[in-house]
């Protein structure tokens, strides 16, 4: 391991949990750091990336039960940035007003929520883009936040599956140019393109500094 990421798995290890939020108004002012979100369908691999991220067994909860996590759960690293897990959207087994009520929560957030400088979209490698995860790019943008995409669980995937992916993802970001920032691909089982999204958050933590 090269210095440097050595150096970036301490800055992250360097965590606590602020706390679960099921409205943007319940997010005290006191959490007002910049802040990085991951968004993306139920089960896409959600908290076992902050988990990775951050050098951590548990910070965020894994479940093997889609649809588990139903607030916005706000992590603070190093002092100087938070990580917010948002809850999946498009989980089918919740009831219509708990979707309802989900959905307006990470509207609201993504709308509001003026200290979030960048999101991260997660796409399950295997199962792919989604229209649910268009709607998301388009409420990005209109929201006038940048966001980038990870594509999770690549250990499941050959290696020219990920390259076409990547084809028509990339094809599809030239009508989201403004906003789009780039794509990785991870898998947190394996440990494998972890440090690329530790360093965007690094260097974009660093850019945004008051
Ligand atoms: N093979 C593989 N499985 C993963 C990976 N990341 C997450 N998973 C599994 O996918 C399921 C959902 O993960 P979780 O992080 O809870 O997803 P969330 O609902 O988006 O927070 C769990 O069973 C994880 O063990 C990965 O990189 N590779
Ligand atoms: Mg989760």
């Amino acid at each position: 391991m090269s210095k440097g990421n050595k150096r970036l798995n301490l800055f992250f290890n360097s965590n606590t949990y602020k706390g679960s939020f099921n409205s943007l108004s319940a997010i005290s002012s006191s959490n007002d750091l910049i802040e990085f979100c991951f968004i993306g369908r139920s089960n896409v691999g959600k908290s076992s990336i902050i988990n990775a991220i951050t050098k951590s067994k548990n910070l965020a909860k894994t479940s093997k039960t889609p649809g588990r996590t139903q607030s916005i759960n706000i992590f603070e690293i190093n002092k100087s940035l938070n990580i917010a897990d948002l809850p999946g959207y498009g989980f089918a087994k919740v009831s219509k007003v708990m979707r309802e009520n989900l959905s307006n929560l990470i509207e609201n957030y993504v709308k509001n929520r003026t200290n979030m400088r960048h999101a991260f979209v997660l796409i399950d490698s295997k199962v792919g883009l989604k229209n649910l995860d268009i709607d998301m790019f388009d409420l990005l943008s209109e929201s006038n936040k940048s966001f980038s995409i990870i594509f999770t669980k690549t250990d499941k995937c050959p290696k020219s599956h990920l390259e076409l992916l990547n084809k028509s993802i990339l094809s599809l970001m030239k009508s989201y140019s403004k906003f789009f920032f780039k794509t990785f691909f991870t898998s947190a089982k394996k440990i494998q393109g972890i440090v690329d999204v530790q360093k965007v958050i690094f260097q974009l933590s660093q850019k945004y500094e008051i």
